[in-house]
């Protein structure tokens, strides 16, 4: 037997573990960063589990059936909200929460008031839950000013403020990768020991991919970047080869697979959507975050992405994220149609 092998085997960084020797490196910290995240971390958990039974349980149908008991079923993303909602205001640190389900913001009670302000999609994807393709629970956490006195201005601030970001995808496995600032993490969960184990340490984001990522379907309302851009992933003309495409519709997993491939996740602006689909403080920010953190970038096709300054909480925006020479292609194909006059 390899004692030596098996002693390395069983010294796991798990995500808790990372965090608090994160937190040793700022001895000001009073570990409620680490606190906000374990709840996280239990929300995500719980979701994995969710998802992975919602075909037997029936938590896919409608919100509103009912089941053979005559219970209320609820709708697997009306469940991932107040999973998620729950666990938030629980950590106690938490002032604000911006959630994709609902209409407005949270307020939490002063009684269970932290610091913390988090905007989230709880399950993202949601509408690929029935043929079981992947989805995910995205987050960004930003610092209120004055956690006494709170308000909408504390979540609408550039993405740029944010304190920490990532993405937990419910896949084949269940991966959760973070960001406090100080690059990108990848963590599995071992379902054996309900663990999230470090197997992804330092992400990098390849410098150039060989993937593009695109709803096509869309091509017939593409402005000229875009549709340039795709042209020029068919047929390059410059001697390399063509990219291949691919596209899941969750956006997790499609940035997941761009973050660790490399290549360019594209949700452009359109004749139909002129904002794009995708929404600013809860999709686009974080993954934004976390590309930026890797050695990618995030453009909107007017700007860095994370320079946004949103006004309303649910806005949307264009975004062009993955390896950084990829975005800087897009780039340069937005500054020449700026060059032409109209
Ligand atoms: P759903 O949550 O309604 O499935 O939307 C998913 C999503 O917001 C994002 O995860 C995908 O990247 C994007 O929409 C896909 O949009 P299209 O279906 O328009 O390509």
């Amino acid at each position: 037997m390899d004692h030596v092998a098996d002693a390395h085997r069983t010294d796991l960084m798990t995500i808790t573990r990372h965090v608090l020797n994160e937190q040793s490196k700022h001895p000001e910290s009073k570990g409620d960063f680490t606190i906000l995240l374990s709840h996280i971390v239990l929300g995500c958990k719980f979701l994995c589990s969710a998802v992975n039974k919602a075909g037997l349980a029936k938590l896919i149908g409608l919100a509103g059936e009912t089941n053979v008991q005559g219970e209320e079923q609820k709708k697997l993303d009306v469940l991932s909200n107040e999973v998620f909602v729950k666990a938030l205001m629980s950590s106690g640190r938490t002032c604000i929460l911006v959630s994709e389900e609902e209409e407005e913001a949270t307020f939490v009670d002063p009684s269970l008031r932290g610091k913390y302000c988090v905007v989230f999609d709880p399950l993202d994807g949601s509408s690929n839950i029935d043929c079981g393709v992947g989805v995910g629970t995205i987050f960004g956490v930003y610092m209120a000013k004055d956690k006494d006195n709170v308000s909408l201005e504390d979540v609408l601030q550039s993405g740029k403020n944010m304190l920490a970001a990532g993405y937990c995808m419910y896949g084949s496995s269940c991966t959760l990768v973070l960001s406090t600032g100080n690059g990108v993490n990848g963590f599995t969960l071992d379902p054996s020991i309900g663990e999230f184990i470090l197997t992804h340490p330092n992400i990098k984001i390849p410098k150039k991919g060989k993937i593009y990522s695109i709803n096509e379907g869309n091509a017939k309302n593409w402005d000229t970047p875009t549709a340039k851009f795709v042209e020029k992933c068919k047929f390059p003309k410059d001697g390399s080869s063509p990219k291949s495409l691919r596209y899941v519709g969750s956006m997790v997993a499609d940035v997941h697979r761009t973050l660790l491939y490399g290549g360019i996740f594209l949700y452009p602006a359109d004749k139909k959507s002129p904002n794009g689909k995708l929404r600013v403080l809860y999709e686009v920010f974080p993954m934004s975050f976390l590309m930026e953190q890797a050695g990618g970038q995030a453009f909107t096709g007017k700007q860095q992405a994370l320079d946004m300054v949103p006004t309303n909480i649910h806005q949307r925006s264009p975004v062009f994220l993955g390896s950084y020479d990829d975005v800087e292609e897009i780039k340069a194909l937005y500054d020449a149609e700026e060059m032409i006059p109209t």
